[in-house]
């Protein structure tokens, strides 16, 4: 759907947006109910086991993280689409793309012994101008108690957009401690990361992300989900993880939207059909009727 046609605002919107916008995160608890939650945390429970400690001083050696959620369990869908989420994400990256793309989703586990991670803007993994628009918005949502000893994700107040220019130190965090059924929304601008791990439980936590559509992901997400499985999911589902294009023609296949790709009988030609914005659209309008008024209709 594009974003212009933007549905009624749901319960709470108001009061979250403006502190997405001035303080560049906030708290939601009670956003889905702790059993579904805990089918997630379960479904996850057996790739967690298999899956290796993480190499390199960004994930930590004390942590794992898997991807590719929506395919390890059928219960990602409801976080991943969960309604207030959605209009925040439009709300906030709206003004800078036609249409919002899944970033990633990420599978997290703090060990007992993980120290602080260092503290990043995720929007720092594009090489293009800040301060000026958002590229992302990130929700974690814990899937055990997030506290202070644990290594609760640590915001850096007064971080976010025009400030993530301001060269000074991180400052003080705030310690985002909340339990499973709530979300932490933050902007790709604001500074944050894992907080260390001093206890003798692992913290466990999923991160969905969200950026602007004309964005290269981080998650490749056709790899993720090829059409066999992007098939399976409704169709908002399989916009969000890049069955749709970006207007102008970004994302295409064989120059007609990829979505073509979900559906039975796929022709094997395919004839190109422009997909422009109404500014585009207007101006190769107006150059075609200059160009026939020349006499040269062709
Ligand atoms: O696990 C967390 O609390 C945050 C992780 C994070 O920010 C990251 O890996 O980019
Ligand atoms: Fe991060």
């Amino acid at each position: 759907m594009d974003i212009d046609a933007i549905p009624p605002r749901p319960d709470g919107f108001d009061a979250a947006s403006d502190a997405l916008r001035n303080q560049g995160w906030c708290l939601l608890p009670g956003m889905l109910p702790k059993e579904q939650v805990a089918a997630l945390t379960a479904d996850f429970d057996p790739v967690f086991e298999a899956t290796p400690f993480c190499e390199g001083d960004f994930y930590g050696g004390r942590t794992k993280r898997f991807g590719g959620l929506l395919k390890r369990s059928r219960h990602t869908a409801a976080f991943v689409q969960h309604p207030l989420i959605k209009a925040l994400v439009d709300d906030a990256l709206g003004p800078w793309c036609d249409t919002i793309q899944l970033n990633l989703t990420q599978a997290i586990e703090i060990h007992p012994g993980a120290p602080l991670q260092f503290p990043h803007r995720d929007q720092d993994m594009w090489p293009a101008p800040k301060g000026e628009l958002e590229y992302l918005v990130n929700v974690m949502w814990p899937l055990t108690s997030f506290t202070r000893a644990n290594g609760a994700t640590l915001i850096y107040p007064g971080t976010h957009g025009r400030l993530a220019l301001v060269d000074e130190g991180p400052g003080e965090p705030l310690v985002a401690s909340c339990c499973p059924g709530t979300a932490l929304v933050f902007l790709g601008s604001t500074l944050h990361g894992a907080g260390a791990n001093l206890t003798i439980e692992t913290r466990r936590g999923m991160i969905v992300s969200y950026c602007l559509g004309w964005l290269k992901p981080y998650e490749n997400q056709w790899l993720a989900y090829p059409p066999s499985v992007a098939r399976t999911f409704d169709p908002e589902l399989a916009g969000l993880v890049g069955y749709r294009q970006h207007r102008p023609n970004l994302g295409n296949y064989e120059g007609v939207c990829p979505s073509i790709l979900l559906g039975d009988d796929i022709p094997t030609h395919l004839g190109a059909v422009d997909a422009l914005r109404p500014d585009q659209r207007e101006a190769v309008a107006a150059h075609r009727q200059a160009q026939s008024g020349n006499g040269d209709g062709a």
